[in-house]
C-alpha cells in the first residue's frame, strides 16, 4: 500500500472530511496532517492550487477534493466501478461543490456583508440544492446516491448536512435541512450510525 498523507484544516468537517472518513472506513493507514488556521498563509504557497485538501501519495501530490475522493474511493471500494453509477456518484459530489463554493467565501466577509449574503443563500441556493439533492437520493432508492451502497458521494453529502445542521454557520438557520430535505437528514443519520464512522468520531472524541 502506498504511503498516504492527507492535508486539511484542523476541524471535523469540510472538503477534507469525506476522504478522512473513507480512509478510516477502509482501515487504510494515513498521515492525518491537520493544518491550524494560523499556519495556513505559510503553507498555502506549497499547494497546487492554493487550497486544501491535498493528498500526498508516495511523495506525489494531488489536490481538488473530488479528485481525492474518487482516488481514495477507488482504493477502499467506496467508488462505483460501473461507469453510470460512477457518474451518479460524481453528480452528487459536484452538486455539493456547487453549494460549498457559495457558502465558503462568506466566511471571509465582513460581518454585515456576511449576514446579508448568508441570508440570501438561506432563502435561495441552499434550499434549492437541498431539495434537488433529496430528489436525486430518492430517485436512486432513498438510501444511497449511487450503486445502491455506500460511496464517497454519501460521505460528502452527509458532511454538508452535518455542517448545515450544526449551527456553525451564523445567519443560516440550522433547521433548513429538516424543513426542505428531511430525507437528507435521515440519510445523514444513517451515515453517522455506520460503525466505522462512529468509531472514527469516537476515536477523535467528538460527536458524529
Ligand atoms: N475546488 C477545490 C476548492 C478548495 C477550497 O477552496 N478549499 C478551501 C477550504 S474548504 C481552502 O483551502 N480555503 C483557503 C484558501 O482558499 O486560502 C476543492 O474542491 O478542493
Amino acid at each position: 500500500m502506498a504511503n498516504l498523507k492527507l492535508t486539511y484544516f484542523d476541524f471535523h468537517g469540510g472538503r477534507g472530511e469525506p476522504a478522512r472518513l473513507a480512509l478510516s472506513i477502509g482501515a487504510v493507514p494515513f498521515e492525518d496532517d491537520r493544518v491550524p488556521f494560523a499556519d495556513w498563509e505559510r503553507r498555502k504557497e506549497d499547494t497546487p492550487f492554493g487550497s486544501l485538501p491535498v493528498l500526498e501519495v508516495d511523495g506525489q501530490t494531488i489536490s481538488q477534493s473530488n479528485a481525492i475522493n474518487r482516488y481514495i474511493g477507488k482504493l477502499v471500494d467506496l467508488y462505483p466501478s460501473d461507469p453510470w453509477q460512477a457518474a451518479l456518484c460524481d453528480e452528487a459530489m459536484e452538486a455539493v461543490e456547487d453549494v460549498l463554493s457559495e457558502i465558503v467565501p462568506t466566511m471571509f466577509l465582513p460581518e454585515e456583508e456576511k449576514k446579508a449574503r448568508r441570508k440570501a443563500l438561506a432563502e435561495g441556493p441552499i434550499p434549492f440544492y437541498l431539495i434537488r439533492l433529496q430528489q436525486r437520493l430518492e430517485a436512486h432508492g432513498g438510501r444511497y446516491f449511487a450503486a445502491g451502497r455506500l460511496t464517497v458521494a454519501d460521505l460528502k453529502v452527509a458532511m454538508l448536512i452535518r455542517q448545515l445542521t450544526s449551527g456553525v454557520l451564523d445567519h443560516v438557520p440550522p433547521d433548513l435541512p429538516d424543513r426542505f430535505a428531511p430525507k437528507l437528514v435521515e440519510h445523514y443519520e444513517q451515515i453517522k450510525n455506520n460503525p466505522a464512522v462512529k468509531a472514527y468520531y469516537s476515536k477523535h472524541g467528538v460527536d458524529a
